[in-house]
């Protein structure tokens, strides 16, 4: 990925498309990028990925953090490639072969991958602390360019960009609900994943609105 404007991707974790579409209205003008995931998928369909892009030119990116076997992979970034996804979310602790079936089904269809190497949430530690920088390592080894790394556990974001360089592109959650600073974070990241802060807003305009003022 390159670059995201106003360097906010709005995550919409909505389950009514009607809903999702009154907000794209009220932010569209803000955002470029949008990130859906299971909620909205699993209630309306792997055809909300074509909705927001016909209506709105979104760059989608599914967050279906890919984590099974290669063959089971490929068969579910195919499904959302097909359907219009721009980049899937791939887990790399399930290891390099399941990844490189994800990146392999990316670049048939010229399309790209992002590797998820730590959560954000506060039980994510006891797993991925100690793994997330090998994670990311391996990610270089296949070379992958595109990673989502935690604004929640800014210490390690800050190695992780050290670690992949500034030609890598780094999306972020956890940023606002889940007490992650923007501006901090886009010290390290090239953009942020804001969901809740935004969609939960009485007036979704005016909070990305004032985001956007506070990253300035
Ligand atoms: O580690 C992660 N944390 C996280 O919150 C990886 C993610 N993909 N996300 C997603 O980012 C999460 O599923 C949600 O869609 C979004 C953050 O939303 P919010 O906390 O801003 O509402």
């Amino acid at each position: 990925m390159n670059k995201v404007k106003n360097n906010i991707i709005l995550a919409v974790d909505l389950m009514d498309i009607l809903k999702v579409y009154d907000l794209c209205e009220d932010t569209y003008k803000y955002i470029d990028t949008i990130k859906i995931g299971y909620p909205l998928t699993l209630s309306e369909g792997l055809n909300s990925i074509e909705i927001l892009k016909e209506n709105f030119d979104f760059t989608v990116i599914c967050d279906y953090k890919l984590a099974d076997i290669p063959a089971t992979n490929e068969k579910i970034a195919k499904l959302s490639y097909d359907e219009g996804a721009d980049y899937i979310i791939v887990h790399g602790f399930v290891g390099p072969d399941s990844v490189k079936a994800c990146l392999d089904v990316a670049k048939s269809y010229d399309k790209d991958i992002f590797l998820l190497s730590q959560m954000s949430h506060p039980g994510a530690d006891m797993f991925f602390k100690s793994v997330s920088e090998e994670i990311t390592k391996m990610g270089l080894s296949l070379g992958i360019k595109n990673y989502v790394f935690p604004s929640t556990k800014i210490d390690r974001l800050s190695k992780i960009r050290d670690l992949v360089g500034e030609d890598s592109f780094i999306i972020s959650p956890g940023i606002g609900t889940q007490g992650g600073d923007p501006k901090e974070t886009l010290k390290y990241a090239n953009a942020l994943i804001i969901g809740r802060s935004i969609y939960e807003a009485p007036d979704p305009e005016v909070a990305i609105k004032n985001i956007i003022d506070s990253i300035k």
